[in-house]
C-alpha cells in the first residue's frame, strides 16, 4: 500500500506538472478562447492523477498480485474497508463537486463565449451610423452569413456593409450574429474560440473579445454539401482600431456601388427560390 502510495504521488506530481506546460487549443487570440483552454488545462491535470492510480494499480497488480501456481484460485477478498471506503467517496465527491461549481461559476461569468438565453432582440435597426471612439466597450455587431459555400460578414454598426473577409478590432467586444442563407452550416473560428450553428432563419448569438492581433482560421464544421472543404478563409484577421478604421473605411467605399443589388441588412434570411433568368 505504501509503496503503491509513494509511486503514484511521485509520478502525479511529474504527471501533473508535464501535463501543465502544454499548451491547449484554442489557445489565446480571445478572451473566451483562452478560458476554454484554462479549462481543458483543468481538467487534464485533474484527471491525471486518476489515470496514473488506475495504470500503478493495474501494472503493479500484473507484476506483484500474479497468480504463482497454476491453479484457479481467486486472491484473498478485501471487504468492508472503512478508509478505503471513505477515500473513495470522498475524492470522488470533491472532484465532481469542485467541477461542478467550477463550471457553474465559469457558465455564469460574462466572458462565456454564447449569450445564454439571448433576449432574441434584432440588431440593425437604429444602429447604424458607425461605432465612435466614445462608444469604447459597446459591442460590435457582425453578422455572419454562411452559404453554399464561402461566408461574407455583414458589419451593422457600420451601415451594414458586405465583406467578404472577417476583420475585428483588437480588445472590443464583438457581437457575432450566426446565419445561413440556405442550409445549416457551422461558422467555427478556430483561434477565436467561436463555433456556432449557421441556420437560416436563426440568429445565433456569440460573444467575443479578441486579446491578441493575427490571423485566424475561419471554416465550416457541419458537412454542407459537395465543397464544404472549400468553406474555409485563412483571412480571418485581429488587428489594431486604426488598422480596422482604415480597412472598414474602405469596405464602406467599395460597397456603395454593390449596395444597391445587395438585400437590406436583417437579422436573418430566408432562402429564396430560384426564379428563372435570376
Ligand atoms: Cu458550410
Amino acid at each position: 500500500m505504501w509503496r503503491l502510495l509513494v509511486i503514484w504521488v511521485i509520478l502525479s506530481a511529474v504527471g501533473v506538472f508535464a501535463v501543465l506546460q502544454l499548451r491547449y487549443p484554442p489557445y489565446d487570440q480571445s478572451l473566451q478562447g483562452q478560458d476554454q483552454a484554462r479549462t481543458l488545462a483543468l481538467l487534464t491535470a485533474l484527471a491525471t492523477p486518476v489515470f496514473l492510480g488506475v495504470v500503478i494499480m493495474i501494472l503493479y497488480s500484473a507484476v506483484y498480485f500474479r497468480r504463482k501456481t497454476r491453479d484457479l484460485v481467486d486472491g484473498p477478498p478485501m471487504l468492508g474497508h472503512t478508509p478505503v471506503q471513505i477515500a473513495w467517496v470522498a475524492i470522488s465527491s470533491i472532484l465532481v463537486l469542485f467541477l461542478a461549481v467550477f463550471g457553474i461559476a465559469t457558465l455564469s461569468s460574462e466572458n462565456v463565449a454564447q449569450l445564454v438565453g439571448a433576449t432574441g432582440r434584432t440588431i440593425g435597426g437604429g444602429q447604424t451610423g458607425g461605432a465612435t471612439s466614445g462608444e469604447e466597450n459597446k459591442e460590435i455587431h457582425v453578422q455572419v452569413i454562411a452559404q453554399q459555400w464561402y461566408f461574407t460578414y455583414r458589419y451593422a454598426d457600420y451601415g451594414g456593409v458586405e465583406t467578404t473577409h472577417l476583420y475585428l478590432p483588437l480588445n472590443h467586444p464583438i457581437e457575432l450574429h450566426v446565419t445561413s442563407l440556405d442550409i445549416v452550416h457551422s461558422f467555427w473560428a478556430y483561434e477565436l474560440g467561436v463555433k456556432a450553428d449557421a441556420n437560416p432563419g436563426v440568429d445565433n448569438i456569440f460573444h467575443v473579445t479578441p486579446q491578441k492581433t493575427g490571423s485566424f482560421q475561419v471554416r465550416c464544421s457541419e458537412l454542407c454539401g459537395l465543397w464544404h472543404g472549400h468553406m474555409s478563409d485563412s483571412a480571418g484577421q485581429v488587428v489594431n482600431q486604426t488598422d480596422f478604421d482604415t480597412w472598414i473605411a474602405q469596405q464602406q467605399k467599395d460597397f456603395e456601388t454593390i449596395a444597391k443589388v445587395v438585400p437590406s441588412y436583417a437579422p436573418y434570411y430566408f432562402p429564396l427560390p430560384l426564379t428563372k433568368g435570376s
